[in-house]
């Protein structure tokens, strides 16, 4: 899929690792980017970029979309073209994986999860947050509240390229403040419930939250 592609200014790649200060200031900055020790414990910094998933990157059907449902009033789809119609945003964020890489000053640009829950409207019982990926049912979950943080996204774009297919293209979640098994590539749904409902890698055993800093990396 040729999803619009603008190019990177790549004036934040001077530093390393990267710091916000170079960005344009139109950009999010992910509140984790401005630590002063950006490595959460445990975990090391990589420059590349691994690519991990459950099951291999499926085949995204032609007719590609992200659908928000569930407790919201206005249930929506959207396809490839109303996707990229949507306000988009630009966020500068570090991505912590549970295998204990960090990968540092990433560029994500996509549309914000507020804006889709905005034209949504989430409904009062609404608290947990369910994303669907388009590989074999693959779920994840996360409390509503860390999924309206400002930084969150549904991304198209990294350093200003489309992301690969392996790494979730056409367009992935991306939760910064979690472990990156939150950040649902190939990302197909976003539901909102009442009840909690464990994913794939926490019913396999990772932690229910997965909040790096805290280290929460298995049960829990
Ligand atoms: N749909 C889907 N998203 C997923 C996964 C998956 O299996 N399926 N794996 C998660 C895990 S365990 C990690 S570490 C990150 C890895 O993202 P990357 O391959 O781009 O590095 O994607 C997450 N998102
Ligand atoms: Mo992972």
């Amino acid at each position: 899929m040729d999803f619009y592609s603008p190019k990177n200014d790549g004036k934040y790649q001077q530093g390393d690792p990267p710091v916000s200060e170079a960005l344009a200031n139109d950009v999010i900055i992910s509140p984790d980017t401005l630590r002063e020790n950006r490595i959460p414990p445990n975990q090391a910094r990589t420059r590349k970029w691994p690519v991990l998933d459950a099951s291999g990157t499926p085949e995204i059907p032609q007719d590609w979309q992200l659908r928000v449902f569930g407790l919201v009033d206005h249930p929506f789809a959207l396809n490839r073209e109303q996707f990229l119609a949507e306000p988009r945003v630009k966020v500068f964020a570090d991505f912590h994986c549970v295998t204990q890489w960090s990968r540092l000053g990433n560029l994500w640009e996509g549309v914000s999860s507020n804006h889709l829950l905005e034209r949504a409207g989430v409904q009062a019982e609404a608290r947990y947050v369910i994303l669907h990926g388009y590989d074999n049912g693959w779920t994840t979950n996360l409390p509503l509240e860390d999924f309206l943080q400002a930084d969150v996204l549904m991304a198209d774009l990294h350093d200003g390229q489309p992301i690969e297919p392996d790494h979730g293209g056409p367009v992935r979640a991306m939760i910064p403040q979690l472990y990156a098994w939150k950040s649902a590539k190939w990302v197909c749904g976003i539901e909102l419930v009442q009840e909690d409902q464990p994913g794939y890698w926490e019913r396999a055993g990772y932690h229910n939250h997965g909040d790096p800093w805290q280290e929460e990396r298995w049960g829990g």
